[in-house]
């Protein structure tokens, strides 16, 4: 275009003045009406397609096709997460840099990757319902992600002469509860499921609440993000630095949520009205609801030990599915050292606690693409463990013929007891009668404990840390006040665990309602030669919250007697660790950890997410040691 004719434009747009130049009209002619790039030097090549669904929607999915391929196997994801995104990690003309990092070894071993967008985001039609239950009394449509999922691979192995009509779906977090659905009523050439980290129970342990307790920070985020607009147009704002700040000014999530107008959005709205364990989430627990399925497609459970959103789906999935594969030959767990992510990406460390070697390349490498292979391309059928988790501490992996190895109740191993004692001691043996009876402290939801060292970043902030809270030094912590800490001499003999550890806590308030907070942690020895910022680190191995009112029941919510000392059985999170000579184990006790999860307002109101600020008050908690009242930790020690 010559400098005359761009003249020409500019002043014709300035003045918005209509004049027939031929020069001006012959503009159009020069842009080539569509433009159609070329993929000369790709190694593959991109489909996108609108894939019907039985009901007539359509779902944008995206095909990746190594050039040349015969025979391939397809890996299916469907994301909530823009699938044209997901398949576009780099702008590359390499497949292995365009698809996510999970998807490398399947991209070496030449397989077909296909991405979809799920019913009502981004390219798909469709309404979203997030995290859409199956269909019966939490879903009364006639479409799930197990039909979608179905109707998918129908056409898939119809439309893509590339593939040898098999399937494998494949996916992590939302995208893993996408492919723990797709065994459902699955099609016949669905062969094989991976799901990393799924969401599997989003009351009891995974991404929305933990024992009752609601984890405000992310969700209120996350469900502003994923359902204001199908695209993600708009995003959460905060005008503080420390999320801390945003959430205690608020006073209630549910006064937070209704300042930005979350009250439009049905997944918050079902929050509210949910807050107990009601039918609504017992009819999405996807662990409860698929173990009275049979288990027909093989399955590889894949979870991290320090999953800071989704740590109790993967291991409650195999604990529940479990019993429908008796011999050990379709379902498997690899529990790794990782974070929510980290299986999916790489895993030398985690914050400042290191492993050996990159455990999730490897895990991929020699353990996941075999069986995905066996499975997918008649590969002979690989030594898959049925259980294979790594020990931190020891860093190494043992595989298991179950799991966990050793609980409280259900297991053929049973644990032992560690108990508190006065003087902030904790021993395998009971407490003998004293007249410490009782540590106390005072629970002032007005100066809430973090979950973190402050300043307490958003979870989707740049260098939050997000990811590494789990493993975050816990000294911050144990020097407050209103944190117990309990803690063994340092051990003159290596200590195994592998299991399930339960807080057999004795405890009282002065409140109506409390939160009990158990943390383990392995205390390291005060001097590391190989690496001294390691001295005295106070590293947490499993931890979790419980919310008071449900010590009886999760589904009927109850105040608790004031001043009554009460028995609590909290389940935590899986362990699989070693402490070393040398190390201590340590025990901290607290009421709040915020602004992760909601303050209790210990005060019993029917409905915690809309607390009035006038019912948050401060309460006395004493937490019991002595003969008849002796709280514990049942520890999975492997003998
Ligand atoms: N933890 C996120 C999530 C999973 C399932 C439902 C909703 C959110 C995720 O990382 O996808």
């Amino acid at each position: 275009m010559n400098n005359l004719v761009v003249a020409v434009c500019l002043c014709a747009l300035v003045s918005g003045a209509a004049y027939a130049d031929d020069r001006v009209t012959s503009l159009p002619s020069e842009t080539p009406p569509t433009f159609t790039p070329t993929n000369a030097g790709f190694d593959y090549v991109k489909r996108e397609e609108m894939v019907p669904m039985r009901d007539g929607v359509k779902l944008k999915t995206f095909i990746l096709i190594p050039k040349g391929a015969k025979n391939a196997p397809m890996l299916l994801t469907r994301t909530p997460y823009d699938a044209g995104n997901r398949v576009l990690r780099s702008n590359s003309p390499h497949m292995i840099a365009a698809v996510p990092q999970m998807n490398d070894t399947a991209v070496q071993a030449g397989y077909i990757i296909v991405f979809q967008d799920v019913r009502g985001k981004y390219g798909s039609e469709g309404d979203y319902v997030m995290t859409r239950a199956l269909r019966g009394p939490a879903n009364p449509t006639d479409n799930d992600h197990a039909t979608d999922c179905y109707d998918t691979i129908d056409w898939l192995v119809k439309n893509v002469p590339e593939s040898n009509g098999r399937v494998g779906t494949f996916g992590g977090s939302y995208e893993g509860y996408t492919a723990v659905m797709s065994v459902v009523h699955p099609h016949p050439a669905l062969k094989v499921a991976v799901p990393f980290a799924p969401m599997v129970d989003g009351w009891m342990g995974d991404d929305w609440f933990h024992n009752g307790a609601f984890r405000q920070l992310g969700t209120l985020e996350y469900t502003y993000d994923q359902e204001a607009a199908r695209k993600g147009d708009h995003k959460w704002w905060s005008g503080e630095y420390d999320a801390y700040d945003t959430f205690l000014r608020a006073g209630s999530a549910g006064a937070l949520a209704q300042a930005r107008g979350l009250d439009q959005l049905g997944f918050w709205r079902a929050l509210v009205e949910h807050t107990s364990y009601d039918w609504w989430w017992q009819a999405q627990a996807v662990d409860k609801v698929l173990a009275k399925e049979p288990l027909t497609v093989p399955m590889m459970i894949v979870s991290g030990l320090f999953d800071q959103e989704d740590i109790y789906g993967g291991p409650a999935l195999f604990k529940a599915l479990a019993p429908n594969d008796p011999r050990g030959e379709k379902l498997h767990l690899v529990l790794g050292p990782w974070n929510h992510g980290q299986g999916r990406r790489e895993g030398r460390a985690l914050g400042a606690i290191q492993f050996e070697g990159d455990t999730a390349g490897w895990f991929r490498r020699t353990v996941m693409q075999p069986f995905l292979d066996h499975y997918l391309k008649d590969a002979p059928r690989p030594a898959t463990p049925r259980v294979l988790v790594y020990e931190t501490g020891a860093n190494e992996w043992h595989k298991y013929d179950n799991w966990p190895q050793v609980c409280s109740d259900g297991c053929a191993k049973q644990s032992r007891s560690l108990y508190l004692l006065p003087g902030g001691k904790l021993s395998f043996d009971a407490p003998a009668a004293s007249a410490a009876k009782y540590d106390e402290y005072i629970s002032d939801p007005a100066k809430p404990v973090t979950y973190r060292e402050r300043p307490t970043l958003p979870t989707g902030a740049e260098n939050s840390g997000w990811g590494e809270w789990l493993v975050d030094d816990q000294r911050y912590a144990a020097s407050r006040s209103d944190v117990l800490v309990y803690q063994t001499e340092p051990l003159t003999q290596s200590l195994r665990l592998a299991g399930e550890p339960l807080a057999n806590l004795f405890a009282s308030t002065s409140g109506t309602d409390a939160d009990w907070v158990v943390k383990i942690i392995d205390v390291w020895p005060d001097e590391v030669q190989e690496r001294p910022t390691m001295g005295g680190f106070q590293q947490m191995l499993s931890a979790d919250i419980f919310r008071g009112r449900y010590r009886t029941d999760f589904a009927k919510p109850q105040p608790l007697a004031a001043n009554k000392t009460l028995q609590y059985r909290i389940r935590l999170p899986q362990a699989s660790h070693t402490f070393l000579p040398g190390h201590r184990i340590m025990v901290q006790i607290q009421s709040s950890w915020f602004p992760l999860y909601d303050r209790n307002p210990q005060t019993y109101v029917p409905n915690i997410m809309v607390a009035k600020p006038e019912s948050y008050v401060k309460a006395t908690h004493r937490v019991w040691h002595a003969p008849g009242t002796a709280s514990a930790i049942e520890l999975p020690v492997i003998p």
